[in-house]
């Protein structure tokens, strides 16, 4: 997901730009505000951190840029691609460490696990907003 300040800030043709160059496929593609009820339940497993209600106010700011991509080890890779929680903490050349400078504008989410893929997957898009498709002209992509 391109949060809202990456959206704001217009980055959000050169964060998609990285994950396509990386070589995964983008099965869905969406901009979209979410309501503050998705926005809990998406991230649910933090409702008990003090940082919650501004986490939820700050993902509910504006749209969002929802990414479904598919590709071998997508989760971890996009996790390294993203880079640290904290954008001063995160490594120059991945998308926090170079375009963010602070924990509660950190630019993009990232799902967790295969797991929580699926899970935000079927959270944040219809199942007709998701395009299995297949490079046919070049099988060695995928
Ligand atoms: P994300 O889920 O957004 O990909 O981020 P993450 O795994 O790197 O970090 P996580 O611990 O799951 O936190 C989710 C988001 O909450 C905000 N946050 N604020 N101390 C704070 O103020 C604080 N800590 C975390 C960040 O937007 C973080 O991405």
């Amino acid at each position: 997901m391109i949060k809202p300040d990456g959206v704001q800030r217009g980055l959000v043709g050169e964060i998609i730009s990285r994950f396509e160059k990386k070589g995964f496929t983008l099965i869905g593609l969406k901009l979209y505000t979410c309501s503050s009820e998705l926005a809990k339940e998406h991230y649910k497993d933090l409702s008990s951190k003090p940082f919650f209600p501004k986490l939820v106010e700050y993902i509910t700011s504006g749209p969002v840029v929802c990414l479904a991509l598919k590709g071998p080890g997508v989760v971890a890779s996009a996790r390294k691609l993203i880079g640290a929680t904290n954008p001063l903490q995160a490594e120059p050349g991945t998308i926090r460490g170079d375009l963010g400078i602070e924990t509660g504008r950190n630019v993009v989410h990232g799902s967790d696990s295969p797991e929580n893929g699926e899970r935000e997957i079927a959270l944040w898009f219809k199942e007709d907003e998701v395009c299995e498709w297949e490079p046919s002209m070049m099988p060695w992509l995928r």
